[in-house]
Parts: C-alpha cells; sequence; structure tokens
C-alpha cells in the first residue's frame, strides 16, 4: 500500500464591498441612494473523480484560491459573485483538517462532493440602508472574508503488481520500460531502498499500478536484507511478478532465486503463493541467459503459459508480458 499525500491551503473568496452611489440626474434633486451590494466570494468545494488516478495535480500547486466578489456598483449594480474553486480529486481521498487533526471527509463515490471553504458574503451598499426616516444614507458596509483553511489530501494506493526478485535482477529497469517511470537503476544490490511505483494505462484509460520493492534475499523473513519490511506494500496486490537475474552474473542462477523467493514469500505470509505470478526471466540480452533459461525450463518450476523471457534493459519481450499483466489484473466490469 503507497500513501501519497499532499497539503494545501485553501482559500475561499472574499465578499465584494458594499458601495455608495447617488442617484444623480437632470431635474431628479435629491435622487437617493443607489450604491449596490457587493458579489458574493467563491467557495472552495471538493469533487471526487473517478477519472483520476493521484494527487499529482496539487504537487505544485499548494495554495488554491476562489475568486473574489467584485464591489457593488452605481445604479444599484450589484457586484458579480466570484467563482467557485471546485478541485477534482480522486476517489478514495480522505480530507483532513491540519489544525484539529479531524477527519472532514472521505470522498469515497464519484462526483461526490464537500463544501471545504464557503465564500464571505458581500457587503451592502448604500441603497440597502434606505428607509421612510433614512433617505440619505451615506454607509456601506465592506464584504466578509472567505473562509480559509490548512488541509491534508491523502490517498492510499493499492499496486495491483508487485515485483519480487534478488537485488539486481532487474525489477527497478523494468518498472521503468514497462511504466515509464524515472527510478534508480545501479549495477549493485540493494538500489531500491523504498518501494517505487508506477503505472501502466490500458486502451480504456485504467491504470494497472506496479510496485517495486527493495530487494529480497535468503533469509528475509528472519530480517536479512531489506526487502521483507517492504513485503507488506505487496501483499494486497492481485499479480505478482517474480523477477529473474537469467544472466547468472552475480553468480547465482534463477532456478535457486526462484525457490528462495518463493520459501522467503511462504515464510512471510504463505497465502501470498496462492496468488496469480508471472516469470520474468530478465536479461536475455546476455550471452549467459540461454543456458540458464534452458536449465529454468528442464526443472519445470512453473507453467509455461506464465513464463516470459525478457531484457528489461533493451525492451524485448515487453509486449508479451503487459498483455499478461493487463489480463490478470483487467477488473471484471462492474
Ligand atoms: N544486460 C542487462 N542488464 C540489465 C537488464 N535489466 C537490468 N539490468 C542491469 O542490472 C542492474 C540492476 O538493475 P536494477 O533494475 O537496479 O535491479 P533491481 O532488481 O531493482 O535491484 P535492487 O533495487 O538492488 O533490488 C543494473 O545495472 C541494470 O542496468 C537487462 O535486461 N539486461
Ligand atoms: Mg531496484
Amino acid at each position: 500500500m503507497f500513501v501519497d499525500r499532499v497539503i494545501v491551503d485553501v482559500y475561499a473568496g472574499n465578499g465584494g464591498n458594499g458601495r455608495v452611489a447617488w442617484r444623480r440626474e437632470k431635474f431628479i434633486p435629491k435622487g437617493g441612494p443607489t450604491g449596490g451590494d457587493g458579489g458574493k466570494g467563491g467557495s472552495v468545494i471538493l469533487r471526487a473523480d473517478a477519472e483520476l488516478a493521484s494527487l499529482d495535480w496539487y504537487r505544485n500547486r499548494r495554495i488554491l484560491k476562489a475568486d473574489n466578489g467584485m464591489p457593488g456598483g452605481p445604479n444599484s449594480q450589484s457586484g458579480r459573485n466570484g467563482k467557485d474553486l471546485v478541485l477534482s480529486l480522486p476517489c478514495g481521498t480522505l480530507v483532513k483538517d491540519i489544525a484539529t487533526g479531524a477527519v472532514l471527509c472521505d470522498l469515497a463515490t464519484h462526483k461526490q462532493e464537500l463544501l471545504l471553504c464557503k465564500g464571505g458574503r458581500g457587503g451592502y451598499g448604500n441603497e440597502h440602508f434606505k428607509s421612510p426616516t433614512h433617505q440619505a444614507p451615506n454607509i456601506s458596509t465592506p464584504g466578509y472574508e472567505g473562509g480559509t483553511m490548512k488541509v491534508e489530501f491523502e490517498l492510499k494506493l493499492i499496486a495491483d503488481v508487485g515485483f519480487v526478485g534478488f537485488p539486481n535482477a532487474g525489477k527497478s529497469t523494468l518498472l521503468s520500460t514497462l511504466a515509464h517511470v524515472k527510478v534508480k537503476i545501479a549495477p549493485y544490490p540493494f538500489t531500491t531502498l523504498h518501494p517505487n511505483l508506477g503505472f501502466i494505462q490500458l486502451e480504456d484509460y485504467t491504470r494497472i499500478f506496479l510496485a517495486d520493492i527493495p530487494g529480497i534475499i535468503e533469509g528475509a523473513h528472519d530480517d536479512r536484507g531489506l526487502g521483507i519490511e517492504f513485503l507488506r506494500h505487496i501483499e494486497r496486490t492481485k499479480l505478482l511478478i517474480y523477477v529473474l537475474d537469467a544472466s547468472g552474473i552475480d553468480g547465482r542462477n534463477p532456478v535457486d532465486d526462484y525457490r528462495v523467493l518463493r520459501a522467503e514469500l511462504e515464510a512471510y505470509n504463505p497465502e501470498m503463493l496462492q496468488r496469480p505470478f508471472l516469470v520474468a526471466l530478465n536479461k536475455v540480452d546476455t550471452e549467459e541467459s540461454a543456458d540458464h533459461i534452458a536449465l529454468f525450463k528442464a526443472e519445470n518450476l512453473c507453467a509455461r503459459n506464465v513464463l516470459f523471457e525478457i531484457s528489461a534493459m533493451q525492451g524485448v519481450g515487453m509486449e508479451p508480458l503487459r498483455a499478461a499483466i493487463a489480463s490478470q489484473c483487467r477488473q471484471p466490469q462492474l
């Protein structure tokens, strides 16, 4: 599970000021007050949108303001109301008030709305104050200030697909090739220290989230290495991909790696072995890979239709793998 959060300051618009004005026409002495009221400030409204998948839009927009109301005009004209600011958020966003820590709303369903900050009321123009006993009021009132608030948006993302593999197997490379995200890749183990998340988008715009976690080594369930701590991030995924290094560069081979990985997962949570999975034999661009792949196949460790030979670095074999991920993860239509 990945948590995405942003903190933003929101400001509703201020109300426009009321106006003092007088009717001035030829032959009409003492024309009377005609100052209009100020317009209402725009409110800040939150709206859930099922099309959105992340809080990225808010990354560089920390201050969000609705329009102010316009001041009242002469000739009894009211000021224009400020436009409401409607903020779209992905479904599942939790809205918290930073000042109190209170959860204001869980935007769960598409188009659900929350009026977060109300725009300020407009002030009264002098026309508003006229009465039989007070025919020339020389007063108006200022507009009210709009509400303001510091809020946190928190979105919990559950990855659909989790990558498991030894350090250096090429998990981060695979994520960057499939999902076009920039992640740190390097020829030493434990390059990845925190989970990375990316997504692939299908033709119907649904997104499949992929999680790359730090490498897992033998004894991980006894707290060796890093990866096991991160298994909880992929514990609820629909699909696991074992990323195996077929090049033998680190003096290992994919058969042993696969067995060790399965054993570690089982020790962590046996239920994870029941999960649908794919096996990606990576680094087929290397010379040594052919022997290792033949060995892997000879052992009959998994069904042939879940086995993919790829080079994450060169982008070889990506289409069949992408198609298999899509068909495994596609939600039954609701
Ligand atoms: N030849 C070859 N090298 C690859 C391929 N995929 C990844 N590598 C290299 O293998 C090394 C490790 O790649 P990473 O993607 O960082 O591996 P990782 O599994 O994320 O490693 P950790 O984060 O340490 O667990 C890098 O030097 C990559 O360039 C491939 O398909 N072919
Ligand atoms: Mg990595």
